[in-house]
C-alpha cells in the first residue's frame, strides 16, 4: 500500500492526527523518541521537515530513526528543493499557490522533479495555501497570505488545486502562529472541495484540534506543540482531540 493510500484510506474512517518533525530541532534518536510516544498516543503518521536547516543528512537520519522506533509511515514536507532522502516513504509533492513566487509556485519543483523521480520516492501533490500570519513559511516562500475574513479567497485556491488534479490540499497558518486556521474558513473549504482538507499552524490545545476538526479537517498537523510538549497526557489531548476518538 502507497503512503497515499493509507492517509486516504484513515481519512475515509475519520479526522486523522500527523506530528511534524523539524530534523534541524532534534537528532535521529530523539526525534525517534518523540515518534514513538506519538504512536502510542494515536498518531496516524508522521511528517519530516523545516523551514531552514535541512539536509539530506539530518533528513535521513530522522526518517530512518522514525520508521524503527514508531513504524509509522514517514512523508518528507519540504521547506525547499534543496534537502532530499530515499529514506523517507514518501514526500509532499507540493505547490505554494498563493506564492507571489513562480519559484515556490513551480519552479522549485521543476528543479526538484529529477531527483525524486530517480530516488524512486512516492509524491503525493498538495496544494499549499497560506493564511494569515504565515509565520517563517510565509514569509520565506514570499507568500500572500489569506486574512481570515477572506473566505472566498481561501476557496478559490482550494478549487483551483482540486481542478488542478492534486491530492490533498493544507490549509497552513504557519509554525507557531498564535492564531490557527478559524473554523469558518476551514468550514467553508470543506464544504466546496471534495479532496482531503488538512489544516494546521498554531494547534497546541484540545479545544483548537477539536475546533478544526469540527469544522471538518480531515487530518490536522501539530509541530511545535509535538517538539515542547513534555506532558504525555496533554499530547493523548490534543491527538484525541484532533482524531475525536
Ligand atoms: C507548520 O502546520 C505546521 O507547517 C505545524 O505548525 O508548529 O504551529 O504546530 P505548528
Amino acid at each position: 500500500m502507497t503512503v497515499k493510500e493509507y492517509l486516504i484510506n484513515k481519512m475515509k474512517e475519520g479526522t486523522i492526527h500527523m506530528a511534524l518533525l523539524d530534523p534541524d530541532k532534534q537528532d535521529g534518536r530523539e526525534a525517534g523518541a518523540i515518534a514513538k510516544k506519538m504512536k502510542e498516543a494515536g498518531s496516524d503518521a508522521m511528517m519530516i521537515g523545516g523551514s531552514t536547516g535541512v539536509t539530506n543528512e539530518n533528513l535521513g537520519d530522522t526518517a530512518r530513526s522514525i520508521k524503527e522506533a514508531s513504524g509509522l509511515p514517514t512523508i518528507h514536507f519540504p521547506g525547499s528543493p534543496n534537502a532530499l532522502s530515499k529514506e523517507v516513504d514518501s514526500i509532499f509533492f507540493m505547490s505554494m499557490v498563493n506564492s507571489t513566487s513562480p519559484f515556490w509556485i513551480m519552479n522549485a519543483q521543476a528543479g526538484a522533479s529529477f531527483y525524486i523521480k530517480k530516488l524512486g520516492i512516492e509524491t503525493i501533490s498538495l496544494g499549499y495555501i497560506i493564511v494569515e500570519p504565515g509565520m517563517k513559511v510565509g514569509e520565506v516562500g514570499k507568500a500572500d497570505p489569506i486574512k481570515h475574513d477572506e473566505i472566498e479567497r481561501a476557496v478559490g485556491y482550494a478549487l483551483a488545486c482540486e481542478m488542478f488534479g492534486m491530492d490533498l490540499v493544507y490549509l497552513e497558518a504557519g509554525s507557531g502562529a498564535d492564531r490557527p486556521v478559524p473554523p469558518a474558513m476551514i468550514s467553508a473549504v470543506k464544504k466546496a472541495v471534495s479532496i482531503p482538507l488538512i489544516v494546521g499552524g498554531g494547534i497546541r490545545t484540545p479545544e483548537a484540534a477539536e475546533a478544526a476538526r469540527l469544522a471538518g479537517a480531515d487530518a490536522i498537523v501539530t509541530g511545535t506543540f509535538v517538539e515542547r510538549c513534555s506532558d504525555d497526557y496533554m499530547l493523548r489531548s490534543v491527538v484525541k482531540a484532533s482524531r475525536g476518538r
